[in-house]
């Protein structure tokens, strides 16, 4: 009875153990490859104000992802060229791999990125941002 109810705690401790490794995994990894609201609280949206303010101030590795929130329907997601970001201009295969989720994640791309919506009069409104990437 003794040796059962030791057995018992070991078992525990031995998982107790194993829950940390793996938490700590978790943060790891974390930190790793970043994931940023595009705009935090305000989202993807027409009245969030200029996008290229809020990546000012922060910092972008490769890997990490930028998470556009927003209404599904009301907006969509297209990853452009410099030439589509300062035109406001979408190429057709662009345009077909849009993403429309309304929580949409993108990796981003070793140096510059590009992203715009899709919708008619929303990128010149001043949804587009362009984020550099380290
Ligand atoms: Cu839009």
């Amino acid at each position: 009875m003794h040796a059962m109810k030791t057995s018992t705690v070991s078992n525990l401790a031995i998982s107790f153990f194993f829950l940390i490794v793996g938490l700590s995994t978790i943060s790891v990894s974390a930190n790793a490859s970043r994931n940023h609201i595009v705009g935090g609280d305000r989202g993807w949206g027409l009245a969030a104000g200029s996008y290229n303010i809020w990546a000012l101030h922060r910092s972008f590795v490769a890997g990490d992802k930028l998470q556009f929130k927003y209404p599904p329907g009301a907006h969509n997601v297209v990853r452009v060229g410099a030439v589509g970001y300062e035109n406001c201009k979408a190429t057709t295969k662009e345009s077909r791999k849009a993403m429309s989720t309304g929580n949409d994640k993108l990796t981003l791309k070793k140096g510059m990125n590009y992203f715009i919506c899709g919708f008619q009069g929303h990128c010149t409104g001043g949804m587009k941002i362009k984020v550099h990437a380290k």
